[in-house]
């Protein structure tokens, strides 16, 4: 398994965005390592790549830095994205607005336009948070998507609560699944990189589904 062997394997591009804070990188490595991870703002992107039931395919899932200062540069990351998973702190309504906000913003780039979305409702753990109906409602998300294939699943990267039923939903919903082998992966890399984004990790991990 991993990017070294010797059969390409077929990867499906999949990209996490949300405000930072959501909760992205510790759903990542809740989902790698089964434990809670104390993680720091995300300054550039981690990169990891999930088995999926689909022998030979899997998931590369790139974390991108949700911080304002980062948002500008999300767009870097869209060509070739199979499924969108936008990950939403259901538990801060304070921030709602913004998420919605950014949320329009990059279903609006015509480079995502046929991508699927599965929003990935955090934080369910905490008393409070609002369930996958009143997010779609406070998100606008029926009128936003359209004919865009969706789905709210809700999660806490805390407890591991729905993460695997939600991964399982992308590799559902995917629709230009698994054309990209492990070789396009490491280009993209390579390319963003030679941007100067600064990357955290990228190493081979686990199985989903
Ligand atoms: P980001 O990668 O989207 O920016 P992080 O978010 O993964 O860094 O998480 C931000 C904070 O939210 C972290 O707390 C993390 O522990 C917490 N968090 C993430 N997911 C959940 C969840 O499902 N439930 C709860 N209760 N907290 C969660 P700190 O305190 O380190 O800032
Ligand atoms: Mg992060």
């Amino acid at each position: 398994m991993g990017l070294h062997s010797s059969k390409p394997r077929r990867q499906a591009q999949i990209l996490m965005l949300g405000l930072d804070g959501a909760g992205k990188t510790t759903l990542l490595y809740r989902l790698k390592y089964n434990e809670s991870v104390v993680t720091v703002p995300t300054v550039g992107f981690n990169v990891e790549m999930l088995d999926t039931a689909k022998r030979g395919a899997g998931l590369t899932v790139w974390d991108v830095g949700g911080q304002r200062k980062m948002r500008p540069h999300w767009q870097h990351h869209y060509a070739d994205t199979a499924c969108l998973v936008f990950v939403v702190d259901s538990w801060d309504l304070r921030r709602l607005g913004e998420t919605r906000k950014e949320l329009h913003q990059v279903l609006k780039c015509p480079s995502l336009q046929r991508v699927p979305l599965v929003v990935l409702a955090n934080k369910q753990d905490l008393c409070g948070a609002l369930s996958p109906a009143e997010l779609s409602l406070k998100l606008d998300l029926r009128r936003l998507c359209g004919d865009r294939a969706w789905f709210v699943q809700p999660c806490s990267a805390i407890t591991g609560t729905g993460l695997e039923e939600g991964f399982r939903r992308v590799v559902y919903l995917l629709k230009t699944a698994l054309e990209q082998t492990e070789e396009d992966v490491k280009d993209k890399f390579k390319k963003l990189k030679g941007k100067g984004f600064a990357v955290m990790t990228m190493k081979p991990v686990l199985r989903c589904g």
